[in-house]
């Protein structure tokens, strides 16, 4: 980055922006408008511009992420369905220098993960926890999630989400962000420009926190889901930010003290 381009006119440009040596080559698998491609940029943008690369594992989850280690360049760990926490936790531990990562979905993270996600958020493990929330079960075929919104359809609440029977949405973040393992809390999204620079900052807080052995970090990405929402990519930014984001509001939930 900031290297000078030459045109063959002999126009000097100032590069400011290219692909992270730590992303493979490998396209996306990822559907048209999906918040997890632009995730995975930033966060390996950030590793990037930290130099973290030969010091940097992820664990990647069960959803429509599992494939993360394919594009993320850097060493890669897959987990159980709901297991990313603990897993993070083994490797952090065994490997203290190492900056360690979970990349996980909602239904992942907030439903069969519960658990996981909570004690280590509570043990204070020294992670950096990333959690996607598309209010859905993208991988599976869009089933309604725990992070569903009331009223929300899905293929498995056709009518949308009815709270007397299905229970209301699980904001897991605001549980995490009381718990006094957790060191810094934060909801963010990617759905404009702007937002994708307020997630960078956030990730490479979180990092720098880790490296300076604080606590737990989450981050929790409000995303979209196209195909699960069967709406466009561009009708996904509307309801995030009419819909989603009310109930989710970004911002962050706890910050470090000094
Ligand atoms: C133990 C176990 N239970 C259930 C599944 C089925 N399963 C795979 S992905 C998934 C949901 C993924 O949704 P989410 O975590 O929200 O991620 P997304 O696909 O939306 O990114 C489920 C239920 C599984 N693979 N393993
Ligand atoms: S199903 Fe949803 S979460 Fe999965 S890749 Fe497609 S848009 Fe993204």
């Amino acid at each position: 980055m900031n290297e000078k381009l030459l045109l063959e006119d002999g126009t000097e440009l100032e590069q400011v922006f290219c692909r992270p040596d730590t992303l493979t080559d490998v396209p996306y698998h990822y559907c048209p408008g999906c918040g997890h491609s632009v995730v995975h940029n930033v966060l390996m943008e950030v590793v990037d511009e930290l130099d973290i690369q030969d010091k940097t594992i992820g664990v990647a989850p069960v959803g429509c992420s599992v494939f993360a280690y394919h594009y993320m360049n850097i060493d890669m760990q897959e987990a159980a369905h709901g297991r990313a926490s603990a897993v993070a936790t083994g490797i952090k531990r065994v490997l203290p220098d190492k900056l360690v990562f979970s990349y996980q979905g909602d239904g992942d993270l907030a439903a069969i993960g519960t658990a996981e996600t909570i004690h280590t958020v509570n043990r204070g493990e020294n992670i950096l926890i990333v959690f996607i929330n598309n209010g859905i079960y993208g991988m599976t075929g869009g089933q309604m999630a725990p992070t569903t919104l009331p009223g929300m359809v899905t293929s498995t609440s056709p009518y949308g989400r009815d709270v007397h029977m299905a229970g209301y949405p699980l904001k897991i973040t605001d549980l995490i962000a009381q718990l006094p393992g957790a060191y810094y809390v934060t909801r963010q999204s990617v759905h404009n420009p702007n937002a994708v620079r307020k997630l960078k900052k956030a990730v490479t807080k979180a990092f720098e926190y880790q490296m300076q052995n604080k606590g737990t970090c989450f981050i929790e990405v409000v995303s979209n889901c196209p195909s699960g929402w069967k709406m466009t990519p561009v009708e996904t930014i509307k309801y995030l930010e009419e819909v989603m984001f009310p109930y989710y509001p970004l911002g962050d939930l706890k910050v470090p003290k000094e």
